[in-house]
C-alpha cells in the first residue's frame, strides 16, 4: 500500500478550508456555528464538486461553522443513486443522503411503521442501494443524525425506532446485523431536521474490533429496545503504518451499564478508557500497533453545554494539547449518558485542523 492510499481528515471552518482548496477532497460533513441558523449552514454553497452532509448538531463553545473533510489521494469520481450523493478516491468511498420525516407521514398513516422508522428504512436501503451500484465496496464507517433522538414518540423513544428500522431493513437488504457490521455513532439532531447519514466504504474488508469492557452493542439485552444497534465499537481498514482506525462513538458504558450518570467528568474519563481498551485490542488484532491517544482525531457530543469545561478538562488532559478535537452539542441515545466520543486515527496521516 502506498502512502497515497490513505485517508486524511481535518476539522476546518469553511473559510480554511477554502483557503487550503478542494484538492482531493472526497466528501465532507458541515456542522453549524451554534448561533447560526439553518440557512447560515450553507456558508459553503450548495456548489460543491463533492458530497457534503450538512448536519443538524451544532458545534459547542464557538459560534463559527466546521467542516469534517475528508480527503484521499487523486481526483475522485462523483456519483449518485437516489438520495445518495458519492464520491469515490482511491480505494473509498464516502457517501451522504437525508430524508425528512415529515414527507414520510402520509405512508405513515398506512402502515404500522413511524415517520421516523420509515425515513430510516429508506435511509438505509438507499445507502445500500448506492453500495451496491458503485460496485459493493464494503461499509466500514456510518454517522447517523437523528432529530429528537430520546423523544418518545409511539410508544417507543426513537433512537429505539431507529434501532429496530435499520436492524429490519439491514435484514431486508441481505446486510449483516452483527459481527461484520461497520464502525457508527447516532447522535441527536435538531428538531425538525431530517434523518442525515454520511458513510465511508471501501474496496478491502476492514476489520472488525470489539472492546472487552463492553458487551457488544449487536448484543445489547431487551431493555435498550426490541432490536439491537447494528455496529462495531471499531474498524481498521488497511495495513501497518497506512492503516487508518476508526472508533465508535464510545460512552461510560462498561458490560452493558451506564456508569457515573449525573458525573460528566467521571463518564468522559470512563469513555477514554474504553477507548484506551479498544485501541489495545486494534493493536493485538491488527498489525497496526498500538495508537496512542495523542495520535487521534476525536469528535466529543455534550448533552448539556454547561458540562463543557469539565469534558474539556479531562479530555485535554487525557489526549494532549495537539490532538484535533471538535466539540458538538447533541443528545446521546441514552438519556443518563452526558457525553460520547467518536474517533479516528491512523499511523499514514496526522490529524490536523484545530
Ligand atoms: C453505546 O455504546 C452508545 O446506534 O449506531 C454509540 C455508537 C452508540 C453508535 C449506534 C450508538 C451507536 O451504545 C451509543
Amino acid at each position: 500500500m502506498s502512502a497515497g492510499q490513505s485517508l486524511r481528515l481535518e476539522y476546518l471552518t469553511p473559510s480554511e478550508s477554502r483557503s487550503e482548496g478542494w484538492q482531493g477532497v472526497l466528501g465532507a460533513a458541515a456542522f453549524p456555528g451554534e448561533r447560526r441558523g439553518t440557512e447560515a449552514e450553507h456558508a459553503l454553497g450548495g456548489g460543491v464538486g463533492f458530497p457534503l452532509a450538512h448536519v443538524h448538531t451544532p458545534v459547542l463553545g464557538d459560534a463559527r461553522e466546521m467542516l469534517e473533510v475528508w480527503r484521499a489521494s487523486g481526483r475522485a469520481q462523483p456519483g449518485s443513486h437516489g438520495r445518495v450523493r458519492y464520491a469515490w478516491g482511491a480505494d473509498f468511498l464516502f457517501g451522504s443522503l437525508a430524508v425528512h420525516e415529515s414527507e414520510m407521514a402520509a405512508t405513515a398513516e398506512s402502515s404500522l411503521r413511524t415517520p421516523l422508522e420509515i425515513a430510516t428504512d429508506l435511509a438505509y436501503r438507499e445507502m445500500y442501494g448506492a453500495l451496491t451500484a458503485a460496485g459493493n465496496p464494503q461499509l466500514v464507517r456510518v454517522w447517523n443524525y437523528i432529530p429528537d433522538i430520546n423523544l418518545d414518540t409511539h410508544g417507543l423513544e426513537r433512537y429505539r425506532q431507529f434501532n429496530k428500522a435499520r436492524h429490519e431493513a439491514s435484514l431486508a437488504c441481505g446486510r449483516a446485523i452483527a459481527g461484520s457490521v461497520p464502525a457508527a455513532s447516532a447522535l441527536g439532531a435538531t428538531t425538525g431536521s431530517p434523518v442525515t447519514l454520511y458513510f465511508l466504504a471501501s474496496r478491502r474488508a476492514p476489520a472488525f474490533i470489539e472492546n472487552p469492557r463492553q458487551v457488544s452493542a449487536y448484543h445489547y439485552p431487551a431493555q435498550y429496545g426490541p432490536r439491537s444497534p447494528a455496529f462495531s465499537r471499531a474498524t481498521v481498514l488497511g495495513e501497518g503504518s497506512e492503516a487508518t482506525l476508526f472508533v465508535s462513538g464510545t460512552a461510560s458504558i462498561v458490560g452493558h451499564r451506564t456508569l457515573h450518570a449525573g458525573d460528566p467528568a467521571a463518564q468522559a474519563r470512563e469513555a477514554l478508557a474504553n477507548i484506551e481498551a479498544l485501541l489495545e485490542e486494534a493493536g493485538r488484532r491488527t498489525s497496526t500497533g498500538t495508537l496512542r491517544l495523542e495520535a487521534l482525531a476525536y469528535k466529543v457530543y455534550v448533552r448539556d453545554p454547561r458540562d463543557l469545561p469539565v469534558i474539556r478538562t479531562e479530555l485535554e488532559s487525557a489526549v494532549g494539547p495537539d490532538a484535533a478535537l471538535l466539540y458538538l452539542k447533541a443528545d446521546i441515545c441514552r438519556r443518563d449518558l452526558s457525553v460520547e466520543i467518536e474517533a479516528v486515527g491512523g499511523g499514514g496521516w496526522r490529524p490536523g485542523g484545530q
